[in-house]
Protein backbone atom coordinates (compact mmCIF):
# COMPACT_ATOMS: atom_id res chain seq x y z
CA UNK A 1 0.00 0.00 0.00
CA UNK A 2 1.64 3.50 -1.17
CA UNK A 3 2.30 5.95 2.18
CA UNK A 4 -0.63 8.36 3.01
CA UNK A 5 0.75 11.50 1.62
CA UNK A 6 2.07 14.47 4.50
CA UNK A 7 -0.75 16.62 4.72
CA UNK A 8 -0.05 20.12 3.98
CA UNK A 9 -0.14 22.53 6.98
CA UNK A 10 0.49 26.08 5.82
CA UNK A 11 -2.78 25.71 3.65
CA UNK A 12 -3.36 29.57 3.32
CA UNK A 13 -0.16 30.53 2.66
CA UNK A 14 0.39 27.98 -0.16
CA UNK A 15 -2.86 27.91 -1.28
CA UNK A 16 -2.82 31.06 -2.70
CA UNK A 17 -5.02 33.05 0.23
CA UNK A 18 -5.44 36.83 -0.35
CA UNK A 19 -2.60 37.34 2.09
CA UNK A 20 -0.53 37.08 -1.13
CA UNK A 21 -1.28 39.99 -2.66
CA UNK A 22 -0.74 41.80 1.13
CA UNK A 23 3.34 43.17 1.09
CA UNK A 24 2.27 43.12 5.00
CA UNK A 25 0.95 39.85 5.55
CA UNK A 26 3.69 39.06 7.83
CA UNK A 27 5.45 41.62 10.36
CA UNK A 28 7.51 40.74 12.51
CA UNK A 29 9.41 43.07 14.96
CA UNK A 30 9.04 45.90 12.62
CA UNK A 31 9.70 44.12 9.70
CA UNK A 32 7.18 43.06 6.85
CA UNK A 33 6.86 40.80 4.00
CA UNK A 34 4.32 39.75 1.68
CA UNK A 35 3.41 35.36 1.48
CA UNK A 36 5.31 35.55 -1.86
CA UNK A 37 8.85 36.77 -0.60
CA UNK A 38 8.46 34.47 2.59
CA UNK A 39 7.65 31.12 0.42
CA UNK A 40 10.67 32.60 -1.40
CA UNK A 41 13.18 32.51 1.42
CA UNK A 42 11.30 29.69 3.13
CA UNK A 43 12.34 27.53 -0.22
CA UNK A 44 16.01 28.64 0.30
CA UNK A 45 16.17 27.45 3.81
CA UNK A 46 14.14 23.94 2.24
CA UNK A 47 16.69 23.71 0.11
CA UNK A 48 19.63 23.48 2.43
CA UNK A 49 17.75 21.35 5.12
CA UNK A 50 16.60 18.96 2.93
CA UNK A 51 18.08 15.52 2.83
CA UNK A 52 19.28 16.26 6.93
CA UNK A 53 16.76 14.56 9.39
CA UNK A 54 16.36 17.74 11.68
CA UNK A 55 17.78 21.36 11.51
CA UNK A 56 18.16 23.81 14.14
CA UNK A 57 18.05 27.64 13.67
CA UNK A 58 18.41 30.58 16.64
CA UNK A 59 14.91 31.57 17.17
CA UNK A 60 15.02 35.43 18.11
CA UNK A 61 11.17 36.97 17.31
CA UNK A 62 12.33 37.83 13.41
CA UNK A 63 11.65 36.94 10.07
CA UNK A 64 14.43 34.43 9.91
CA UNK A 65 12.88 32.36 12.58
CA UNK A 66 9.34 32.20 10.40
CA UNK A 67 11.08 31.37 7.02
CA UNK A 68 13.04 28.61 8.74
CA UNK A 69 9.40 27.23 9.99
CA UNK A 70 7.69 27.52 6.78
CA UNK A 71 11.09 26.37 5.39
CA UNK A 72 11.05 22.53 7.64
CA UNK A 73 7.58 22.51 6.77
CA UNK A 74 8.33 22.50 3.01
CA UNK A 75 11.27 20.32 3.46
CA UNK A 76 9.24 18.19 5.55
CA UNK A 77 12.26 17.71 7.84
CA UNK A 78 11.79 18.95 12.07
CA UNK A 79 13.09 22.51 12.70
CA UNK A 80 14.83 22.51 16.54
CA UNK A 81 13.96 26.33 17.54
CA UNK A 82 17.21 27.20 20.19
CA UNK A 83 16.19 29.86 22.44
CA UNK A 84 17.92 32.77 21.36
CA UNK A 85 19.37 33.39 25.06
CA UNK A 86 20.45 29.84 26.01
CA UNK A 87 23.65 29.76 27.49
CA UNK A 88 26.00 27.06 26.34
CA UNK A 89 24.97 24.38 28.72
CA UNK A 90 21.38 24.45 27.23
CA UNK A 91 22.40 25.51 23.99
CA UNK A 92 25.05 21.89 23.65
CA UNK A 93 22.25 20.25 25.29
CA UNK A 94 19.85 20.61 22.14
CA UNK A 95 21.98 20.73 19.51
CA UNK A 96 23.88 17.31 20.79
CA UNK A 97 20.27 15.30 21.76
CA UNK A 98 18.54 16.10 18.32
CA UNK A 99 21.38 15.59 16.19
CA UNK A 100 20.48 18.80 14.38
CA UNK A 101 23.04 21.17 13.25
CA UNK A 102 22.63 24.97 13.79
CA UNK A 103 21.21 26.82 10.23
CA UNK A 104 21.88 30.44 9.27
CA UNK A 105 19.30 31.85 7.90
CA UNK A 106 19.36 34.97 5.24
CA UNK A 107 16.01 36.47 4.74
CA UNK A 108 17.20 37.80 1.50
CA UNK A 109 17.94 33.97 -0.56
CA UNK A 110 15.15 33.18 -2.73
CA UNK A 111 14.52 29.66 -4.48
CA UNK A 112 11.63 27.55 -5.35
CA UNK A 113 11.72 24.43 -3.53
CA UNK A 114 9.05 21.93 -5.40
CA UNK A 115 9.88 18.59 -3.75
CA UNK A 116 7.15 16.79 -1.73
CA UNK A 117 8.11 16.85 2.09
CA UNK A 118 10.43 14.01 3.30
CA UNK A 119 8.61 13.38 6.25
CA UNK A 120 6.03 13.59 9.15
CA UNK A 121 7.92 15.42 12.03
CA UNK A 122 7.10 19.36 11.86
CA UNK A 123 9.13 20.35 15.51
CA UNK A 124 11.33 18.99 17.69
CA UNK A 125 10.98 21.59 21.08
CA UNK A 126 12.75 20.99 23.85
CA UNK A 127 11.11 21.03 26.98
CA UNK A 128 11.78 20.71 31.07
CA UNK A 129 10.52 17.62 33.29
CA UNK A 130 11.03 17.90 36.78
CA UNK A 131 14.75 16.06 36.89
CA UNK A 132 17.14 15.97 34.12
CA UNK A 133 17.92 17.79 31.37
CA UNK A 134 14.78 19.10 29.03
CA UNK A 135 13.88 16.47 26.75
CA UNK A 136 13.17 16.77 22.55
CA UNK A 137 8.79 16.32 21.75
CA UNK A 138 8.32 15.89 18.09
CA UNK A 139 5.43 17.21 16.99
CA UNK A 140 3.79 15.74 13.57
CA UNK A 141 1.99 17.80 11.52
CA UNK A 142 -0.98 16.58 12.00
CA UNK A 143 -0.78 17.25 15.16
CA UNK A 144 -0.38 20.77 14.51
CA UNK A 145 -3.27 20.89 11.37
CA UNK A 146 -5.59 19.31 13.88
CA UNK A 147 -4.84 22.01 16.64
CA UNK A 148 -4.96 24.37 14.53
CA UNK A 149 -8.20 23.29 12.81
CA UNK A 150 -9.35 23.05 16.24
CA UNK A 151 -8.63 26.45 17.63
CA UNK A 152 -9.94 27.70 14.38
CA UNK A 153 -13.43 26.42 14.84
CA UNK A 154 -13.42 27.60 18.40
CA UNK A 155 -12.28 30.87 17.85
CA UNK A 156 -14.18 31.94 14.66
CA UNK A 157 -10.31 32.59 13.57
CA UNK A 158 -10.12 33.35 9.71
CA UNK A 159 -7.94 35.11 7.23
CA UNK A 160 -10.23 38.28 8.25
CA UNK A 161 -8.21 38.12 11.20
CA UNK A 162 -4.95 40.46 12.12
CA UNK A 163 -3.19 38.19 14.73
CA UNK A 164 -1.37 40.14 16.94
CA UNK A 165 1.14 38.81 19.71
CA UNK A 166 4.72 39.11 21.10
CA UNK A 167 5.76 35.63 22.48
CA UNK A 168 8.49 33.69 22.04
CA UNK A 169 9.37 31.52 18.94
CA UNK A 170 10.60 28.79 20.50
CA UNK A 171 7.75 27.34 21.98
CA UNK A 172 4.43 26.22 20.81
CA UNK A 173 2.60 29.17 22.09
CA UNK A 174 4.33 31.66 20.07
CA UNK A 175 5.31 29.26 17.30
CA UNK A 176 2.84 26.60 16.44
CA UNK A 177 -0.44 29.13 17.36
CA UNK A 178 1.57 32.32 16.81
CA UNK A 179 3.26 31.81 13.34
CA UNK A 180 2.12 28.78 12.07
CA UNK A 181 -2.00 29.33 12.99
CA UNK A 182 -1.70 32.66 10.92
CA UNK A 183 -0.25 31.15 7.98
CA UNK A 184 -2.87 28.05 8.21
CA UNK A 185 -5.74 30.43 8.52
CA UNK A 186 -4.67 33.24 6.18
CA UNK A 187 -4.72 35.79 8.94
CA UNK A 188 -2.35 38.67 9.05
CA UNK A 189 0.44 38.49 11.89
CA UNK A 190 1.95 41.23 13.92
CA UNK A 191 4.48 39.74 15.94
CA UNK A 192 5.35 43.34 18.38
CA UNK A 193 9.06 41.23 18.91
CA UNK A 194 8.20 41.85 22.81
CA UNK A 195 4.96 41.32 24.74
CA UNK A 196 4.82 45.18 25.71
CA UNK A 197 1.63 46.03 26.47
CA UNK A 198 2.13 49.34 24.32
CA UNK A 199 2.90 47.19 21.25
CA UNK A 200 -0.17 45.57 21.70
CA UNK A 201 -2.15 48.41 21.55
CA UNK A 202 -0.68 50.37 18.95
CA UNK A 203 -0.32 47.12 16.78
CA UNK A 204 -4.68 47.05 16.05
CA UNK A 205 -4.86 43.49 15.97
CA UNK A 206 -8.27 41.73 16.00
CA UNK A 207 -7.09 38.34 17.43
CA UNK A 208 -4.38 38.82 20.68
CA UNK A 209 -2.44 35.95 22.63
CA UNK A 210 -0.67 36.49 25.73
CA UNK A 211 0.09 34.26 28.54
CA UNK A 212 -0.84 35.53 31.91
CA UNK A 213 1.90 37.83 32.90
CA UNK A 214 1.51 39.70 29.45
CA UNK A 215 -2.48 40.06 30.50
CA UNK A 216 -1.71 41.31 34.22
CA UNK A 217 1.16 43.82 32.86
CA UNK A 218 -1.58 45.11 29.84
CA UNK A 219 -4.14 45.32 32.88
CA UNK A 220 -2.11 47.63 34.90
CA UNK A 221 -1.85 50.01 31.88
CA UNK A 222 -4.77 51.53 31.40
CA UNK A 223 -4.24 53.51 27.97
CA UNK A 224 -3.01 50.53 26.23
CA UNK A 225 -6.00 48.07 27.74
CA UNK A 226 -8.40 50.81 26.31
CA UNK A 227 -7.17 50.52 23.12
CA UNK A 228 -7.98 46.81 22.92
CA UNK A 229 -11.66 47.56 22.99
CA UNK A 230 -11.58 47.53 19.15
CA UNK A 231 -10.40 43.64 19.27
CA UNK A 232 -12.87 40.77 18.81
CA UNK A 233 -11.13 38.36 21.21
CA UNK A 234 -8.27 38.36 23.63
CA UNK A 235 -6.79 34.39 24.25
CA UNK A 236 -5.22 33.70 27.36
CA UNK A 237 -2.97 30.54 28.06
CA UNK A 238 -0.06 28.39 28.93
CA UNK A 239 -0.89 29.57 32.44
CA UNK A 240 -3.54 30.15 34.85
CA UNK A 241 -5.06 33.54 34.32
CA UNK A 242 -5.71 34.49 37.88
CA UNK A 243 -9.42 35.82 38.11
CA UNK A 244 -8.43 39.63 39.25
CA UNK A 245 -6.62 39.90 35.65
CA UNK A 246 -9.85 38.02 33.92
CA UNK A 247 -12.03 41.20 35.60
CA UNK A 248 -9.80 43.51 34.88
CA UNK A 249 -9.50 43.09 31.63
CA UNK A 250 -13.25 42.36 30.83
CA UNK A 251 -13.46 45.82 32.62
CA UNK A 252 -10.80 47.61 30.56
CA UNK A 253 -11.28 45.94 27.43
CA UNK A 254 -14.75 44.84 26.89
CA UNK A 255 -13.66 41.89 26.13
CA UNK A 256 -13.96 38.52 28.70
CA UNK A 257 -10.60 36.82 27.84
CA UNK A 258 -10.74 33.48 26.21
CA UNK A 259 -8.93 30.88 28.16
CA UNK A 260 -7.75 27.38 26.47
CA UNK A 261 -5.18 24.84 28.21
CA UNK A 262 -2.02 22.58 26.32
CA UNK A 263 0.88 21.36 26.76
CA UNK A 264 4.04 21.02 24.53
CA UNK A 265 3.59 17.43 24.28
CA UNK A 266 -0.06 17.71 23.69
CA UNK A 267 -0.55 21.16 21.63
CA UNK A 268 -3.68 22.99 23.10
CA UNK A 269 -6.44 20.35 23.64
CA UNK A 270 -9.14 22.74 25.96
CA UNK A 271 -10.54 25.89 25.31
CA UNK A 272 -12.88 28.41 25.91
CA UNK A 273 -15.08 29.45 22.90
CA UNK A 274 -15.39 32.98 20.88
CA UNK A 275 -19.41 31.89 20.95
CA UNK A 276 -20.03 30.20 24.42
CA UNK A 277 -19.26 31.52 27.75
CA UNK A 278 -15.64 32.50 29.40
CA UNK A 279 -15.25 32.14 33.26
CA UNK A 280 -12.58 33.04 35.45
CA UNK A 281 -10.51 29.91 36.55
CA UNK A 282 -11.95 27.85 33.96
CA UNK A 283 -10.51 26.22 30.30
CA UNK A 284 -13.40 25.50 28.71
CA UNK A 285 -14.30 22.06 26.81
CA UNK A 286 -11.96 19.48 25.18
CA UNK A 287 -11.35 20.64 21.32
CA UNK A 288 -12.84 18.47 18.44
CA UNK A 289 -11.04 14.95 18.42
CA UNK A 290 -10.36 15.60 21.86
CA UNK A 291 -10.99 12.96 24.67
CA UNK A 292 -10.17 13.91 28.51
CA UNK A 293 -11.15 12.41 32.26
CA UNK A 294 -10.44 12.34 35.25
CA UNK A 295 -8.03 10.02 37.19
CA UNK A 296 -8.62 8.33 40.56
CA UNK A 297 -10.97 10.90 42.18
CA UNK A 298 -12.93 10.22 44.41
CA UNK A 299 -13.85 14.17 44.37
CA UNK A 300 -13.96 14.77 41.24
CA UNK A 301 -10.33 16.18 41.09
CA UNK A 302 -7.49 14.60 40.08
CA UNK A 303 -4.96 13.90 37.34
CA UNK A 304 -6.25 15.18 33.63
CA UNK A 305 -5.58 12.36 30.75
CA UNK A 306 -6.19 13.23 27.63
CA UNK A 307 -6.69 11.19 23.78
CA UNK A 308 -6.63 12.64 20.34
CA UNK A 309 -5.26 13.83 17.58
CA UNK A 310 -3.22 16.70 18.56
CA UNK A 311 -0.73 14.26 20.96
CA UNK A 312 3.25 14.52 20.07
CA UNK A 313 4.69 11.75 18.52
CA UNK A 314 7.09 10.76 21.75
CA UNK A 315 10.26 12.36 23.45
CA UNK A 316 13.44 12.07 20.92
CA UNK A 317 15.49 9.39 21.08
CA UNK A 318 13.99 8.36 24.96
CA UNK A 319 11.06 5.61 24.93
CA UNK A 320 11.13 5.05 28.16
CA UNK A 321 10.35 8.54 28.86
CA UNK A 322 7.38 8.45 26.40
CA UNK A 323 6.08 5.13 28.00
CA UNK A 324 6.28 6.62 31.27
CA UNK A 325 4.10 9.36 30.00
CA UNK A 326 0.97 7.16 28.93
CA UNK A 327 -1.39 5.22 31.26
CA UNK A 328 -1.09 1.22 30.56
CA UNK A 329 -4.78 1.44 28.89
CA UNK A 330 -3.18 4.48 26.92
CA UNK A 331 -4.00 8.26 28.02
CA UNK A 332 -1.49 10.68 28.00
CA UNK A 333 -0.94 12.10 31.44
CA UNK A 334 -0.38 15.95 31.78
CA UNK A 335 -0.02 15.77 35.49
CA UNK A 336 -1.97 18.62 35.87
CA UNK A 337 -4.64 18.17 38.62
CA UNK A 338 -8.19 19.34 37.17
CA UNK A 339 -11.84 18.92 37.83
CA UNK A 340 -14.79 19.13 35.66
CA UNK A 341 -17.91 20.77 35.90
CA UNK A 342 -21.27 19.45 35.25
CA UNK A 343 -22.03 21.45 31.96
CA UNK A 344 -17.75 19.84 30.89
CA UNK A 345 -16.24 22.96 31.53
CA UNK A 346 -12.79 22.08 32.84
CA UNK A 347 -10.74 23.92 35.32
CA UNK A 348 -6.76 23.16 35.91
CA UNK A 349 -6.56 23.63 39.93
CA UNK A 350 -2.69 22.72 40.32
CA UNK A 351 -0.05 20.49 39.27
CA UNK A 352 0.76 17.15 40.64
CA UNK A 353 4.48 17.82 40.99
CA UNK A 354 5.80 20.98 42.70
CA UNK A 355 9.41 20.55 40.46
CA UNK A 356 8.00 21.56 37.56
CA UNK A 357 7.75 25.74 37.75
CA UNK A 358 5.44 27.85 35.42
CA UNK A 359 7.43 31.41 35.47
CA UNK A 360 5.50 33.71 32.96
CA UNK A 361 4.40 31.05 31.24
CA UNK A 362 7.56 29.55 30.90
CA UNK A 363 7.40 25.75 31.95
CA UNK A 364 10.86 25.49 33.97
CA UNK A 365 11.96 21.78 35.37
CA UNK A 366 13.45 22.64 39.04
CA UNK A 367 16.03 19.57 38.76
CA UNK A 368 17.61 21.71 35.83
CA UNK A 369 18.22 24.69 37.42
CA UNK A 370 19.10 23.11 40.55
CA UNK A 371 22.06 21.01 38.48
CA UNK A 372 22.99 24.18 37.02
CA UNK A 373 23.55 25.68 40.53
CA UNK A 374 25.38 22.56 41.57
CA UNK A 375 27.81 23.27 38.57
CA UNK A 376 29.01 26.32 40.44
CA UNK A 377 31.85 25.56 42.51
CA UNK A 378 30.89 27.31 45.64
CA UNK A 379 27.43 25.46 45.63
CA UNK A 380 27.47 22.03 47.87
CA UNK A 381 23.77 21.70 47.86
CA UNK A 382 20.56 23.12 46.14
CA UNK A 383 16.90 22.89 46.13
CA UNK A 384 14.36 25.18 43.88
CA UNK A 385 11.35 25.99 44.54
CA UNK A 386 8.05 27.89 42.35
CA UNK A 387 6.98 30.89 44.97
CA UNK A 388 3.61 32.23 44.06
CA UNK A 389 4.00 35.79 42.31
CA UNK A 390 2.01 38.60 41.50
CA UNK A 391 2.93 39.22 38.01
CA UNK A 392 4.96 35.89 36.76
CA UNK A 393 2.29 33.15 38.27
CA UNK A 394 5.52 31.76 39.68
CA UNK A 395 8.48 32.78 40.59
CA UNK A 396 12.09 30.96 40.96
CA UNK A 397 13.62 30.59 44.54
CA UNK A 398 16.28 29.40 45.03
CA UNK A 399 17.86 27.52 48.28
CA UNK A 400 21.75 26.61 48.73
CA UNK A 401 24.15 26.20 51.29
CA UNK A 402 27.46 27.70 49.70
CA UNK A 403 30.36 29.47 50.40
CA UNK A 404 31.55 32.96 49.62
CA UNK A 405 29.20 33.22 46.59
CA UNK A 406 26.34 36.23 46.42
CA UNK A 407 23.18 36.31 44.99
CA UNK A 408 23.73 38.31 41.97
CA UNK A 409 26.96 35.95 41.21
CA UNK A 410 24.53 32.68 41.28
CA UNK A 411 21.15 34.54 39.81
CA UNK A 412 24.09 35.38 37.04
CA UNK A 413 25.36 31.79 36.89
CA UNK A 414 22.39 30.39 35.73
CA UNK A 415 21.03 32.89 33.61
CA UNK A 416 24.16 32.56 32.02
CA UNK A 417 24.03 28.51 31.47
CA UNK A 418 20.63 28.02 30.89
CA UNK A 419 18.83 31.36 29.64
CA UNK A 420 18.03 34.41 31.16
CA UNK A 421 14.29 33.18 32.13
CA UNK A 422 15.27 30.30 34.13
CA UNK A 423 17.30 32.11 36.76
CA UNK A 424 16.31 32.50 40.34
CA UNK A 425 14.66 35.82 41.35
CA UNK A 426 15.94 35.09 44.81
CA UNK A 427 18.69 32.99 46.60
CA UNK A 428 18.13 32.04 50.14
CA UNK A 429 21.56 30.96 51.41
CA UNK A 430 20.91 28.24 54.53
CA UNK A 431 23.27 26.37 56.73
CA UNK A 432 22.03 22.85 55.55
CA UNK A 433 18.85 22.18 53.57
CA UNK A 434 16.13 20.43 55.46
CA UNK A 435 16.08 16.57 54.88
CA UNK A 436 14.06 13.85 56.16
CA UNK A 437 15.85 10.60 58.14
CA UNK A 438 16.44 8.62 54.70
CA UNK A 439 18.61 12.11 54.09
CA UNK A 440 16.18 13.56 51.14
CA UNK A 441 15.58 16.86 50.85
CA UNK A 442 12.05 18.17 51.96
CA UNK A 443 11.22 21.01 50.29
CA UNK A 444 8.07 21.25 51.84
CA UNK A 445 9.94 22.01 55.45
CA UNK A 446 12.22 25.11 53.51
CA UNK A 447 11.45 28.05 54.99
CA UNK A 448 9.42 30.48 53.60
CA UNK A 449 10.68 33.14 50.76
C1 LIG B 1 17.60 40.09 33.54
N1 LIG B 1 17.98 39.82 32.30
C2 LIG B 1 19.04 39.04 32.40
C3 LIG B 1 19.32 38.85 33.77
N2 LIG B 1 18.40 39.52 34.44
N3 LIG B 1 19.80 38.50 31.48
C4 LIG B 1 20.83 37.76 31.87
N4 LIG B 1 21.14 37.54 33.15
C5 LIG B 1 20.43 38.06 34.14
N5 LIG B 1 20.76 37.83 35.40
C6 LIG B 1 17.35 40.33 31.06
C7 LIG B 1 16.64 39.36 30.21
O1 LIG B 1 17.51 38.71 29.34
C8 LIG B 1 15.71 40.27 29.43
O2 LIG B 1 16.41 40.96 28.44
C9 LIG B 1 15.30 41.24 30.46
O3 LIG B 1 16.34 41.23 31.44
C10 LIG B 1 13.99 40.92 31.11
O4 LIG B 1 14.02 39.56 31.37
P1 LIG B 1 12.94 38.86 32.22
O5 LIG B 1 12.87 39.57 33.52
O6 LIG B 1 13.19 37.41 32.24
O7 LIG B 1 11.66 39.10 31.37
P2 LIG B 1 10.26 39.41 31.87
O8 LIG B 1 9.94 40.81 31.50
O9 LIG B 1 10.07 39.01 33.27
O10 LIG B 1 9.46 38.41 30.96
C11 LIG B 1 8.09 38.32 31.04
C12 LIG B 1 7.56 37.76 29.73
C13 LIG B 1 8.26 36.41 29.49
C14 LIG B 1 6.09 37.55 29.88
C15 LIG B 1 7.87 38.72 28.62
O11 LIG B 1 8.17 35.63 30.66
C16 LIG B 1 7.72 35.67 28.30
O12 LIG B 1 8.00 35.99 27.14
N6 LIG B 1 6.92 34.61 28.53
C17 LIG B 1 6.32 33.81 27.50
C18 LIG B 1 6.58 32.35 27.72
C19 LIG B 1 5.88 31.49 26.68
O13 LIG B 1 5.72 31.84 25.55
N7 LIG B 1 5.45 30.31 27.10
C20 LIG B 1 4.71 29.42 26.25
C21 LIG B 1 5.13 28.00 26.48
S1 LIG B 1 4.16 26.96 25.38
P3 LIG B 1 15.76 41.43 27.08
O14 LIG B 1 16.85 42.14 26.37
O15 LIG B 1 15.31 40.17 26.42
O16 LIG B 1 14.62 42.34 27.48
C22 LIG B 1 2.91 26.41 26.35
C23 LIG B 1 1.79 25.69 25.71
C24 LIG B 1 0.61 26.52 25.91
O17 LIG B 1 2.89 26.67 27.50
O18 LIG B 1 -0.36 26.14 26.56
O19 LIG B 1 0.68 27.64 25.41
P1 LIG C 1 4.40 23.84 28.32
O1 LIG C 1 4.88 22.48 28.06
O2 LIG C 1 5.41 24.89 28.46
O3 LIG C 1 3.48 24.08 27.27
O4 LIG C 1 3.60 23.85 29.67
C1 LIG C 1 2.43 23.11 29.82
C2 LIG C 1 1.82 23.40 31.15
O5 LIG C 1 1.36 24.75 31.20
C3 LIG C 1 0.62 22.57 31.44
O6 LIG C 1 0.96 21.27 31.88
C4 LIG C 1 -0.07 23.41 32.51
O7 LIG C 1 0.50 23.16 33.77
C5 LIG C 1 0.25 24.83 32.08
N1 LIG C 1 -0.87 25.48 31.40
C6 LIG C 1 -1.03 25.74 30.10
N2 LIG C 1 -2.17 26.41 29.88
C7 LIG C 1 -2.76 26.58 31.08
C8 LIG C 1 -3.97 27.21 31.53
N3 LIG C 1 -4.80 27.83 30.69
N4 LIG C 1 -4.25 27.16 32.85
C9 LIG C 1 -3.42 26.57 33.73
N5 LIG C 1 -2.27 25.97 33.36
C10 LIG C 1 -1.94 25.98 32.05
Amino acid sequence: MAPAPVVPVLTALQGGADGRDREDAVTVDGRSCGYEELLGAAGAVARRAAGTKAFAVEASASLETVAAAVGALLAGVPLVPVPPDAGPAERDHILHDSGAELLPVDFRERADFSGEPAGRAALILYTSGTTGPPKGVVIGRDAVAACLDGLAAAWAWTAEDTLVHGLPLFHVHGLVLGVLGALRTGSRLVHTGRPAPAAYAAAGGSLYFGVPTVWHRVARDEPSARALSGARLLVSGSAALPAPVFHDLAALTGHEPVERYGMTESLITVSARASGPRRPGAVGTPLPGVTTRIAESADGIGELQLQGPTLFDGYLGRPDATAAAYTPDGWFRTGDIASVDEDGTHRIVGRASTDLIKSGGYRIGAGEVENALLAHPAVREAAVVGAPHPDLGQEIVAYVVADGVGERELTDFVAAHLSAHKRPRKVRFLSALPRNAMGKPQKRLLPPV
